[in-house]
């Protein structure tokens, strides 16, 4: 499979507003405005940094994935994204070799990205997403 860099990394947050104080405001990194993925019931806001983002995601609902994962573990870093050439054909390889999915096919995701997770339990503990631009 082509993975061809990291796209994102995820960071899980009570409130965008809060969080952008550190990363953009403090860090310094630009700030490319929220949009809300309703089927992931999650705002997202993307900071740009060199070739990959920083991803913060508040849930728009206590039982979102978000919601969740904070009242579990906190606040932090939720997931990993790699950009791959060929979702459908990544998808396909890691299920021939036996890793769980959440996603057997790929979802809509932020930013017009194709998406799709492969389950923590299958990767030492840390939720992957795929994404095809
Ligand atoms: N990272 C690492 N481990 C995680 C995790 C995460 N983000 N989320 C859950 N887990 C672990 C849990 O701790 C739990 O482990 P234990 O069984 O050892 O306690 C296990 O995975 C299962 O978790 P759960 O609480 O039983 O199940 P959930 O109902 O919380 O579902 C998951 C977990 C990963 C299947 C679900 O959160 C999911 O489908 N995530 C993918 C979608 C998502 O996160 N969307 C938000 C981002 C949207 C975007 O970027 O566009």
């Amino acid at each position: 499979m082509d993975i061809l860099k990291i796209d994102h990394l995820g960071i899980a947050v009570n409130s965008i507003a809060e969080g952008k104080k550190f990363w953009s405001d403090i860090l310094g990194l630009g700030f490319e405005g929220t949009e809300t993925v309703t089927e992931q019931k999650v705002t997202t806001a993307f900071f740009p940094v060199g070739d990959s983002e920083v991803e913060l995601l508040e849930s728009t609902s206590p039982n979102g994935a978000v919601a969740k994962y904070i009242a579990k573990r906190g606040e932090g870093i939720q997931h990993v994204a790699f950009r791959v050439k060929n979702i459908e054909a990544a998808l396909n390889e890691l299920r021939k070799k036996g890793v769980q999915l959440i996603d057997e096919t790929p979802r809509h995701g932020a930013g017009g990205a194709r998406i799709a997770f492969l389950h923590p339990k299958s990767t030492g503990g840390v939720l992957v997403e795929l994404c095809e631009r």
